[in-house]
């Protein structure tokens, strides 16, 4: 009879909860390799995926639709016209014999290729690579103080649907690259929709939306040749910041850690501008919003982020969908920091209308106001991703905006460029747009109208359909502006002495960051003036970094070899704020993957346990070995996610190598040629590339019983610091999720010579 064993029982439980979400995932962990047949016969589409939910069927008025998922998802038997004709043939023309000219009279030939040929919208203007995702905002209640936003009440539930995105790159380019990341929010309040359309970097480019062209026309593809593709480091870039140095703080984040982050989930959140609370007496206060992630905020290294452009250019978009299909949903704590809202609108000599500064939060805490969980994937990448519309000016009562001149531009631009893009101004009756709110407006026709108004008034005042609709005070839930005063001056083009501040900030944000950090941002300067062409482009930049920092200025110079210049002015004084770093600190490792290499003759029950204490830890085990299909047979057989050839060290955030009790014996220490087979394949170059990589890009490793082999061949000292060696697989992984818990192995970055 079997023994009882607690923590067996208690991984199997976590394991068998998985296996839902993963039965029908091929080559997921815990899956059983699907059984497709060929089918024969008309039947039922396939049950769509527990999280493949639609967006919720609202009509463009609001009333919830009653939507079968068969309806939802591509359905029904028989393949049909768009009019619904059934349909014999879809492989062929109709022609004049098998040989001759094709007819005109056929429609379904002319439907198809007509429809096909108009498939493609344009995508964003900025922002256009995006992955997105369903969710949950609850509200803790903290802010009901400061606001009486209805879905900022204590225990309100509000679905959102979140895209995140890169800014310059086209639809098509690749996740990683260094960059700005988007993070838009939709809320869909009981109030209406209220979006938080922000980014992962708390500051802009500039401060007034007048040049908001200019900047993204110098970080695009140069005009003549189109390239580089998604990427800042080139000439017209440098050539724009380097003469607007209003655009220095942004930059200086872009080459930091901040620009190429780990995953979506590992990103901060900033709504950048000041906006303005109301309560429910109509007292004011301004607030800036931040996301913060319970994952913590961790990024990728430079050369990492190069291997994943070309290894998984979908690698972001990939590891959200994941996480969410392995059940690891993603979360953020949605915080505000509240300023009082005075007519100066500055805090501790901060402008707070200007949107390249921050305020530090040991000036300011983030005080935490509710939780966002990301539960559900989209069905349909266009439908959905593609077709949301996101708008700094779709608010609810209780949210207010403030004179940020970059602000006022955005209120324009959000609805402006939907007309382009999505054919005209019925996008808010697209279903992913659609507010869960009842809808009662006298907008009317244009293109893509789908609602049949009744009445026949749609203008106020009327009597013919008995004055309605009628207008809501705040007391019946309607939005009314807040009366601020506004300051009565003169008409004129120019900004506030307290913006042409260009430097603080950027001496704030570059004092506040860890050596290994700086010693990252020394490197993405150079790197990025390495490529561009003119000297002059170059030096002027060096003129800018020399405001912010001499040690900063003399190494990205000395990279590039070139004259280090003299600072213009004096230093700025400030104070750094350490929460700015994301060194030092150690996060959860849920939904962090672990690849596993091994191969058949290793101590199979030893991969299996290490396997299952990775799932049972929450993360995402990935089993590499030479071969695809399983390692062993039978009941102990292990399932093979990842093969020496399509496995690359970049996907991993630890790797652990699964050693032979010793080369040329098998588990029971019996002499077995496949094993000492298999100690050869594990010193395959392809598996000593792999763990070079992760070890120069600072990833604990782990290994047991002759692991120690294989590092040695990849020239790793098996002392080094976050290498793991020991003789039990489990023990091995405890300390390396440890290690994890911190992100890298920070002290193996080469050590930084800055003088003190
Ligand atoms: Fe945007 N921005 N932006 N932006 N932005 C767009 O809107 C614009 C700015 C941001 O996932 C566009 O629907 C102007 C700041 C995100 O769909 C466009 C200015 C911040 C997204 C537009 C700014 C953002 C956009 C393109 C200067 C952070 C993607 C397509 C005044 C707080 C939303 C679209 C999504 C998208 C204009 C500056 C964030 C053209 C004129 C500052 C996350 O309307």
């Amino acid at each position: 009879m079997e023994k009882s064993n607690p923590v067996r029982e208690a991984i199997d439980k976590v394991v068998d909860k998985l296996s839902d979400h993963h039965a029908e995932i091929p080559g997921r962990p815990g899956s059983e390799p699907p059984t497709v047949e060929e089918p024969t016969e008309p039947r039922g589409p396939l049950r769509p995926k527990p999280d493949q939910r639609g967006p919720d069927p609202y009509s463009p008025t609001g009333q919830a639709v009653d939507v079968t998922p068969e309806e939802r998802a591509q359905g029904g038997e028989y393949l049909t016209t768009a009019q619904g004709l059934r349909l014999a043939d879809t492989d062929h023309s109709l022609k004049a014999g098998p040989r001759g000219p094709v007819l005109l009279q056929d429609h379904h030939l002319r439907e198809k290729v007509m429809h096909f040929d108009h498939e493609r919208i344009p995508e964003r203007v900025v922002h256009a690579r995006g992955a997105a995702a369903h969710g949950v905002f609850q509200s803790y209640g903290t802010a009901a103080s400061v606001t009486r936003a209805a879905f900022l009440a204590k225990g309100a539930e509000t679905p959102v649907f979140v895209r995140f995105s890169t800014v310059l790159g086209s639809r098509g380019s690749a996740d990683t690259v260094r960059d700005t990341r988007g993070f838009a929010t939709k809320f869909y309040t009981a109030e209406g929709v209220f979006d938080l359309v922000g980014n992962n970097i708390p500051v802009f480019f500039i401060q007034d939306a007048i040049k908001f062209p200019d900047v993204i026309h110098a970080g695009k593809p140069h005009p003549d040749r189109e390239i580089p593709q998604a990427q800042s480091a080139h000439d017209t870039f440098w050539d724009f910041v380097s003469l607007h140095t209003e655009a220095t703080h942004h930059t200086l984040w872009n080459m930091s850690d901040r620009g190429i982050p780990r995953s979506y989930r590992t990103m901060e959140g900033f709504g950048v501008h000041t906006f303005r609370l109301v309560d429910a007496e109509g007292a004011t206060a301004l607030v800036k919003f931040h996301w913060k992630p319970k994952a913590g905020v961790h990024s990728l290294v430079w050369e990492e982020a190069q291997l994943i452009g070309g290894a998984d250019p979908d690698f972001h978009r990939r590891d959200l969908a994941d996480a969410i299909e392995a059940g690891a949903h993603p979360q953020w704590e949605l915080g505000i920091q509240v300023f009082p809202d005075t007519p100066e609108q500055t805090f501790e000599g901060i402008d707070l209308l200007d949107p390249t500064k921050i305020v530090p939060e040991e000036l300011a805490p983030v005080q935490p106001v509710g939780l966002l969980t990301l539960n559900a994937n989209p069905v349909n990448y266009f439908a959905e991703t593609e077709q949301v519309a996101f708008h700094v000016g779709h608010l609810v009562p209780g949210i207010d905006v403030t004179d940020d001149p970059l602000l006022a531009g955005r209120l324009f631009s959000y609805l402006d460029t939907q007309i382009t893009r999505l054919g005209g101004p019925n996008f808010g009756q697209i279903p992913i747009n659609r507010t869960h709110a009842p809808v009662n407006d006298m907008l009317r026709d244009s293109f893509h109208q789908d609602a049949v108004h009744a009445g026949v008034a749609p203008y106020k005042p009327n009597s013919l359909d008995g004055g309605c609709p009628f207008f809501a005070g705040a007391q019946e839930g309607g939005y009314v502006e807040t009366p601020v005063q506004v300051a009565a001056s003169r008409k004129v083009r120019e900004a506030p002495a307290s913006f042409a501040d260009h430097f603080s900030q950027p001496r704030l944000f570059w004092l506040s960051l860890s050596p290994v950090e700086r010693e990252h941002v020394i490197a993405a300067y150079t790197f990025e003036l390495g490529k561009v062409y003119e000297q002059a482009i170059k030096e002027r930049n060096l003129r800018v970094l020399a405001e912010i920092d001499p040690y900063l200025c003399e190494q990205v110079a000395q990279g590039l070899g070139l004259p280090v210049p003299k600072p213009v002015n004096s230093l700025p004084s400030v104070n750094p704020s350490p929460a700015l770093s994301q060194v030092g600190k150690s996060w959860p490792t849920t939904g962090r993957v672990i690849g596993i290499v091994a191969d058949g003759a290793g101590d199979l029950a030893a991969v299996e346990a290490v396997r299952q204490a990775v799932l049972g830890g929450g993360m995402v085990p990935l089993v590499i070995a030479p071969t695809g299909g399983t390692l062993g047979s039978g009941d102990d057989a292990v399932t093979v996610q990842r093969t020496f050839t399509t496995a690359r060290s970049v996907e991993f955030d630890a790797l652990l190598l699964a050693g032979t009790p010793e080369p040329g014996r098998d588990a029971n220490g019996a002499r077995d040629a496949k094993a000492g087979n298999a100690t050869a394949a594990r010193t395959d170059p392809r598996v000593l590339l792999m763990l070079g990589e992760a070890f120069r890009h600072a990833k604990p490793i782990g290994g047991w019983a002759d692991a120690t082999q294989a590092l040695t061949a990849a020239g790793i000292d098996p002392s080094a610091p976050g290498v793991v060696v020991g003789d039990n697989g489990e023990a091995v992984l405890e300390e390396v999720v440890r290690l994890l818990g911190r992100h890298r192995v920070w002290e193996r970055f080469p050590a930084p010579v800055e003088p003190v």
